[in-house]
């Protein structure tokens, strides 16, 4: 049987290493973009390829930027895959309203040089393409969220995300390239980036076990979100790019909960009470137990505009593709957990 190509853009990260590993056991052949940066810093970069196992003959690493249309062109032109994944993005919100140039250098020009790319090059007929868009580009409009709901975003990620989102479908639309845009909702795993509110919580906790530190600093504790496993939402992914038909679909939990409730739930899984006293910036998580202080508050972690309540539908992926998630949130907090104290404890061994 001939072997399928794969080239997925940002493979370092965490939807792109286990998105390797789910083409990998499919029997593709995988080609995966990295920036030099994430391969020169080893134990960061390439450290999710490494725990799954990715790195062997199937599997080939470029060195590239998506924001850099000759690379990601001749990429393109050399690997001549049958499946583009484009994941590559500058993906932390907070951070997108520091550099809002660079979020759309990588978010928007990044998916329009592998669309004119792939255009220029004669490859439409041969190449399907998937756009990572998000559900950070509903912004402010009234939850739950699908498909059809209008678009408002509150942040330079998404509003760059946007800009990939239309300009996927324009091409679709006006030149017939074979793109799809996948509209993800949160999606969490072991391999989440430590900057992001979940793995930040779930780190903490497991730290708490080798004794008590200094607090951790949260920022808004009412936004809500959507919070599904990467490792299904990575299937989802795979499962858009063997429809029949080109087309945009939600991946979602459709269950939201607070980030307050998520630091309760990770907490309480290592058997910790959270008290909640006081409000506002001044606000504090006391451990019901021994008094003491847990988590706090920082406004440095506060954005310029906040998201309220995100909650996706994702009733046509079911539909359609018949795909819905397999693990619980019970099951993602659990590993995600149990990753941690894994880590740690390889970390005081001095394996780390
Ligand atoms: O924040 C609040 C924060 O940074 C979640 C990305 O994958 O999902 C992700 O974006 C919520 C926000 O994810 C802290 O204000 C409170 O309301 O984990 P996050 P995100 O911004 O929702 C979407 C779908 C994407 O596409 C993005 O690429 O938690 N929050 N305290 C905090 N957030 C962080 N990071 N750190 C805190 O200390």
């Amino acid at each position: 049987m001939v072997q399928k190509k794969a080239l997925i853009t940002g493979v370092a990260g965490q939807d792109g290493a286990y998105l390797a590993r789910f083409l990998l056991d499919k029997g593709y052949e995988v080609h995966g973009l990295v920036r030099w940066d994430s391969y020169v810093a080893k134990r960061d970069g390439l450290r999710r390829l490494n725990l799954l196992e990715v790195l062997g003959p199937y599997f080939s690493i470029h060195y590239g930027d998506v924001s850099d249309a000759h690379n990601i062109a001749s990429v393109i032109k050399s690997t001549k895959p049958d499946e583009i994944y484009n994941l590559a993005a500058l993906s932390h919100v907070q951070v997108s309203f520091d550099v809002p140039a660079s979020s759309f250098d990588i978010n928007a020009h990044g998916i329009l040089n592998i669309l004119e790319a792939v255009r220029c090059l004669d490859m439409e007929e041969r190449v399907r393409i998937y756009q990572a868009s998000s559900s950070e580009m509903f912004g402010k409009v009234p939850a739950p969220q699908n498909e059809m709901s209008a678009m408002q975003p509150c942040s330079p990620y998404g509003v760059s995300k946007l800009a990939g989102y239309h300009l996927a479908r324009l091409y679709r639309e006006s030149y017939g390239l074979w793109v799809c845009n996948g509209i993800l909702f949160n999606h969490e795993s072991p391999l989440r980036g430590e900057d992001f509110v979940t793995h930040k919580v779930t780190r903490y906790v497991a730290e708490l076990e080798h004794g008590y530190q200094k607090p951790l600093s949260l920022g808004n504790l009412e936004a809500i979100r959507d919070w599904g496993d990467a490792r299904d939402y990575v299937r989802g992914m795979w499962m858009m790019m063997q429809a029949e038909e080109p087309d945009d679909f939600v991946l979602a939990s459709g269950q939201a909960l607070s980030v307050r409730a998520f630091v309760d739930a990770a907490f309480s899984s290592l058997g910790y009470q959270i008290e909640w006293r006081g409000s506002g910036l001044d606000e504090l998580g006391v451990d019901a137990e021994t008094g003491n202080v847990l988590v706090k508050i920082d406004e440095a972690f506060y954005r310029p505009l906040e998201l309220d309540h995100l909650l996706g539908d994702a009733s046509k992926a079911k539909d359609i593709l018949a795909w819905k998630p397999e693990i619980g949130f019970e099951q993602m907090l659990r590993d995600m957990i149990e990753h941690d104290r894994k880590i740690i404890s390889l970390e005081g061994n001095g394996d780390g």
